[in-house]
């Protein structure tokens, strides 16, 4: 049976698995790796390269001949920046480099909050691609003068791997530079911010066959030139929503990792004041529907919480992390899962616990004193923020929902998924772990002709999926 390689970055690691609708192994896995220098936080996209051809060697090396495929999606929002060589210019800058920390009130007075809402859909985060390009172009110009080709981390991959430059629709969605009615570069918007067009190149679907390897790459890899790579659903929210486990139109699901992305698949863009007031975003499906959502700080608190203790020489188990947590269950202590002063990793100056403690103090609540009261106050906030997006979701989109699915690696996180039940009133259903790579192969077995439609591959996968229920308590 066909075979498909997975590429699947997230902000904290990525995976190279090789598998089917039905099975998959792990050939590589690795820390998505990002340096300071100077105060400058920088993607270390040579070593996350390198990593993905390690995986794809074992792949090729195990599955030789049953490979037919390769896809890639990644975290969105960043990018790299090539000449009219096809260089690199410099490393891609990291979407939580300061450098964006004023650049959305710049932007603003160019193209006024509310169009810019209406003409792509994207809620307005300090993050975006939009706001990384004009700090760029105002503060970096000697990089953003050469630049001739933009290209999200994934396309930039693709092109390192085929030679074929293209900007797969997905994550060109998540620019704040796309109009999501006509499915084109939102150019009147490009034009205003003086971003020369020809920065941005040919959008294609995903699903689109880029083409084989380059002949360097067989070689080395040990691939053979059927072997085609796929355009997936390059953002990796738009891959893990492919592989959400229901077959009803009517879905809600978080998709939980580094951030936790709340939301619902709908037919257009809503850009309505409430949506916009709410913070919700309409970034493309891999079918061109809407994923209608919100970004919700998600695990990136936790993540930090714990590289500063074992940065104290703390051995962390997950497992006695939970027991801790579960025993101080009645802490009262929380955290707003929507708060901006999260953005930032840890500093000498400001260190994530730090922050935690500041604003449980500011709301009058309990200070966390040891590792359990802290994630309390962690799981609580993301479940309070889970519950205020919910409603938002309803009262906007006037559907109803009646479960959320959670998928993505947060999902094994059970005590959270518990609390969601809890908080929310609805079932959660948790699973698969994996949504991002499923979702990613579900677009492989379609564009290679192995699978009738997205909604068939899905089916193929949801008879193979481990999901695990988790019921509202009744108190
Ligand atoms: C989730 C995600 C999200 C973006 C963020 C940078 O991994 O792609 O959709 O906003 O990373």
């Amino acid at each position: 049976m066909a075979k498909y390689i997975t590429i699947d970055l997230g902000a904290s690691n990525g995976r190279v698995i090789v598998g089917n609708l039905h099975s998959f192994e792990v050939m590589n896995r690795f820390v998505t790796r990002n340096e300071m220098f100077h105060q400058e936080m920088y993607w270390d996209i040579p070593y996350i390269f390198s990593e993905i051809k390690k995986g794809l060697k074992e792949a090729f090396n195990q599955f030789g001949n049953e490979i037919v495929s390769i896809g890639i999606d990644s975290w969105g929002v960043d990018y790299g920046l090539l000449d009219s060589y096809g260089s690199l210019i410099s490393l891609p800058y990291h979407y939580r480099d300061m450098r964006t920390a004023n650049m959305m009130d710049e932007v603003h007075k160019k193209v006024a909050p509310v169009r810019l809402f209406q003409r792509t859909g994207i809620s307005q985060n300090q993050i975006n691609t939009i706001y990384q390009l004009a700090a760029m172009k105002q503060d970096r110009s000697s990089i953003f003068n050469a630049g001739a080709h933009y290209l999200s981390i994934a396309d930039l991959l693709n092109y390192w791997l085929t030679g074929v430059m293209a900007n797969e629709m997905t994550n060109a969605s998540t620019t704040g530079l796309f109009d999501p009615v006509a499915r084109q570069w939102a150019w009147d918007v490009i034009e205003t911010l003086g971003f020369p067009k020809s920065l941005f190149g040919k959008l294609v679907s995903a699903g689109t066959i880029l083409g084989p390897l380059t002949d360097t790459l067989q070689h080395e890899l040990g691939a053979s030139s059927d072997v085609k790579v796929v355009a997936v659903g390059s953002h990796d929210t738009a891959s893990a929503v492919a592989a959400v486990p229901s077959d009803i139109d009517e879905i809600m699901y978080i998709s939980s990792g580094t951030w936790s992305l709340l939301g619902t698949k709908i037919p257009k863009p809503i850009v309505s004041t409430e949506a916009h007031m709410s913070g919700f975003t309409n970034e493309l499906a891999v079918d061109n529907t809407i994923r209608f959502l919100k970004n919700i700080m998600g695990m990136w608190i936790q993540q930090e919480c714990i590289r500063y203790w074992e940065s104290m020489g703390e051995a962390i188990s997950w497992k006695e992390l939970d027991r801790q947590t579960l025993e101080q269950s009645d802490f009262k202590g929380s955290i707003n899962g929507n708060d901006k002063r999260y953005l930032l990793p840890n500093s000498h100056s400001s260190l994530m616990v730090d922050r935690i403690k500041d604003q449980c103090r500011e709301r009058n609540l309990p200070v966390p004193t040891n590792k359990g009261q802290y994630m309390v106050a962690i799981y609580r906030g993301l479940a309070e923020a889970y519950v205020e997006s919910v409603t938002h979701l309803r009262t906007i989109s006037g559907l109803s929902f009646g479960a959320i699915h959670i998928i993505g690696g947060g999902c094994k996180n059970e005590i959270l998924d518990q609390w969601t039940a809890d908080s929310t009133g609805l079932p959660v259903y948790a699973g698969p772990a994996e949504a991002t790579a499923f979702g990613n192969m579900v677009v492989q077995s379609v564009a290679m002709g192995q699978s009738e439609s997205l909604g068939a591959a899905r089916q193929m996968l949801l008879a193979n999926q481990k999901v695990k229920l988790f019921r509202p308590s009744v108190n």
